[in-house]
């Protein structure tokens, strides 16, 4: 990373540098970081009536199964403070008609596809990356190994690195494009996850699914949901998913992460960069503003030229970096939690 010299944001008045927004994942290029969360824009369709989706960095698909799937049974949103939680249960036509349907759709487009996918099985990922093969218009794999909407606890493979590791390894024998492991927060560790996928050949990841989470109905005194369980989005998870992009940024600093979790700003996209995310992904905020993902983009643009970082690349773990070597002189070292002992004391104080 280029040591740069942060300046504090302008003040009103003429407008800072341009600023070159592409970013590079994996050797893909991207004209820009922001992209679509899984699960949040299907296949892209309904958020082109808004705006014309191939703006967007990428859009990623909801993941995709080997066969049709109805879903879990409804009702399977459920609304939270600061957030919601869903219990959809892989709901999608399967990557037949994925294939046929939806990616064409994308490609004419010009959109670049992030395609999500989901198996029950080490041999379902396979057989899923076998058949994207060769397709038009795919940037990149997600492995969705993180789904907490399944039926058994067993299937979150994201909760066990061994696990980890076998989905990974098997999409990438048969992957043509860059493979990143989308994580789960439900664990110890998430940087020991985050090394076996990478062990196992992952190009990136992205950090970070939702929090398996649960909603009571008082007045019905039953769960909310008819899943009982559900995954928890939106701004409640935000500082979740900024510590475990810091986590796994400081453990693996070569390894491209692209960073979600309640992003519905600018200002909470650079908060995601400067933690050690390259691109970030919009997801709940959709729901209430189809257009979030370009008004983040914008508003990016406008926060990186105001403190005077002319290429977004420069903006990636800059808050990893010690401001100054005598400022931080008389500090004991770090504990291996990625926080100095004043860091930590300083986090107790809030
Ligand atoms: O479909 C879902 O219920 C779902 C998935 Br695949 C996921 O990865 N995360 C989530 O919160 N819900």
């Amino acid at each position: 990373m280029t040591e740069i010299t942060l300046r504090p944001p302008r003040p009103a008045g003429p407008p800072g540098p341009a600023v070159d927004m592409a970013v590079s994942l994996a050797g893909v290029a991207f004209p820009n970081p922001v992209f679509t969360a899984s699960g949040c824009a299907a296949y892209g369709q309904e958020l082109d009536q808004f705006f014309d989706v191939s703006k967007l960095g990428g859009v990623v698909t909801k993941s995709i199964m080997l066969d049709a799937r109805a879903g879990r049974p409804t009702p399977r949103m459920a609304e939270t403070p600061s957030g919601m939680l869903n219990s959809i249960g892989l709901q999608g036509p399967g990557i037949d008609v994925f294939l046929e349907r939806d990616l064409p759709w994308l490609a004419e487009r010009g959109a670049r596809t992030v395609v999500s996918i989901a198996g029950g099985s080490v041999e379902d990922y396979a057989k899923l990356a076998q058949k994207l093969r060769g397709r038009p218009g795919i940037a990149m794999i997600e492995v969705n190994i993180s789904c907490p909407n399944v039926e058994d606890r067993g299937q979150v493979f994201a909760c066990d690195p061994v696990a980890s590791a076998a989905v990974i390894g098997a999409v990438k024998r048969s992957a043509a494009v860059p493979v990143f492991a989308k994580l789960s927060p439900d664990v110890t560790d998430i940087a020991a996850i985050a090394q076996a996928c990478v062990s196992a050949g992952a190009d990136g990841l992205s950090l970070i699914n939702t929090l398996l989470g649960l909603v009571i109905d008082t007045k019905r005194m039953r769960p909310a949901l008819a899943g009982v369980t559900g995954g928890l989005s939106g701004p409640a998870i935000r500082p979740v998913a900024v510590r475990c992009v810091w986590q796994v940024h400081r453990a693996l600093p070569g390894v491209p992460i692209i960073g979600m979790g309640g992003i519905r700003s600018g200002n909470d996209a650079l908060e995601f960069l400067l933690a050690g995310a390259s691109a970030v992904s919009v997801g709940t905020a959709v729901f209430g503003d189809p257009k979030a993902p370009v008004r983040v983009l914008r508003e990016l643009k406008t926060l990186l030229s105001d403190r005077g970082i002319e290429k977004l690349a420069d903006a990636v773990g800059l808050a990893h970096q010690q401001d100054s070597a005598v400022e931080h002189a008389h500090e004991p070292a770090d504990d291996g939690d990625g926080y100095t002992p004043a860091e930590e004391a300083d986090s107790h104080d809030h």
